[in-house]
């Protein structure tokens, strides 16, 4: 009987939205492209969607009001930037990415940090291989719970309120996934930063579930860190860091550092993930729309190509990830770098060194 192959395919729902989304975006799916010409075991299928500040002004709304339904249609989202200079960005942010983040219980987001050869970090004597970091983001409480308001607008007595909610069920989960990620990475440490002398009910509660979940993980060492000297840690012993997990707001201002310690935001990538797989995760770029270079072809693709295969990985295809990431790092290698990384290259130029080296290279 003759045997039927059939090939795997991926959904991916696509959603550039804002600024240099649509830029970096379109240089990720045509790399992916290129990858997947390769004949790699499976194809993609993309879904684009127009949701953004546009649709905002055409619609009233960021995306439809049965988004959520769509993109769970899908394997996993591929998504650029949202902002724009003439909505405020608490609208945008809550409008699209929250929405989607918190809507599909992305209640992960991970942020890898790697010097790429050929790319300088600003840190003194510091290259590839002595930065090497994960970072875990708790994406669905904590001070993005959406909990406040505002009374008295605009006059004397005025009064607004931000609420940070930590639920232990929300910490624990968070917890065990950073613990997880440790035990998966070959130094197996993990450092839990808080702030917890000076906020001390809810970064209480964060060290002492610490404390918990770690008896269940005998193989990872711990330590814990306040965030503010987590920031001079990360600049003066970056090589003792591994694993980090931090508050949905320390993350966020660590993983930027993080990120320009590495040699510019414009590379590093993340996931908004669901570990229990019910929902699709969003991959993204960690950066924003960045209004200042848009339009102007020089945005950096690499953090979207490096999104591209950390969504490939999550997907179960780890060698096309791993063949991907050795296209982006033989570019840099070369160094052919947007001006982001002191660079003159293009965006165009570096998908195009990127594709050229994927057609090129032994599997
Ligand atoms: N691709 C990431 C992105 O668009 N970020 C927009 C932003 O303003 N994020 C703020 C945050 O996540 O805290």
């Amino acid at each position: 009987m003759e045997k039927i192959l059939t090939m795997r395919q991926h959904r991916i729902a696509s959603i550039p939205a804002d600024g240099i989304g649509p830029e970096v975006i379109e240089a990720g799916l045509e790399v992916l492209d290129a990858l997947t010409a390769r004949g790699v075991g499976f194809t993609l299928k993309i879904d684009r969607y127009d949701w953004g500040s546009d649709y905002y002004r055409r619609h009233g709304a960021f995306m439809p009001a049965d988004a959520l339904a769509w993109l769970r249609t899908a394997d996993a989202i591929y998504f650029g930037a949202v902002g724009d200079p003439n909505i405020p960005d608490h609208i945008s942010l809550w409008g699209l990415r929250l929405q989607i983040c918190q809507g599909l219980d992305q209640y992960a987001n991970v942020r890898p940090t790697r010097i790429l050869p050929g790319i300088t970090s600003p840190l003194r004597n510091v290259g590839p291989g002595d930065l090497d970091w994960l970072i875990i983001r708790e994406n669905s409480e904590g001070e993005y719970a959406g909990q406040g308001g505002r009374t008295h607008r605009g006059r004397p007595e005025e009064v607004a309120t931000e609420t940070a909610i930590f639920t232990r069920h929300g910490v624990e989960r968070i917890m065990r996934y950073a613990f997880e990620q440790a035990a998966a990475r070959p130094r197996r440490h993990l450092t839990v930063v808080t702030k917890s002398n000076a906020q001390r009910f809810g970064m209480v509660l964060w060290d002492e579930i610490a404390g918990l979940v770690s008896h269940d993980f005998p193989n990872v060492t711990w330590d814990k860190e306040l965030v503010d000297a987590m920031t001079m840690r990360m600049v003066l012993k970056p090589r003792g860091i591994d694993t980090v997990v931090a508050t949905n707001l320390h993350a966020d201002i660590l993983s930027d550092l993080a990120a320009a310690l590495a040699g510019s935001l414009g590379i590093a990538p993340t996931g908004n993930v669901d570990p229990s797989r019910k929902n699709p995760s969003m991959f993204e770029p960690i950066h924003g729309s960045a209004f200042d270079i848009t339009g102007k072809g020089i945005a950096n693709p690499v953090a979207s190509f490096w999104t591209a295969a950390m969504m490939l990985e999550h997907l179960g295809e780890k060698p096309a990830a791993d063949l991907l990431m050795r296209a982006v790092e033989q570019v840099c290698t070369n160094g052919l770098l947007t001006p982001d990384l002191g660079g003159k290259a293009t965006t165009k130029e570096v998908t195009r060194a990127v594709c050229e080296a994927l057609r090129g290279m032994n599997a």
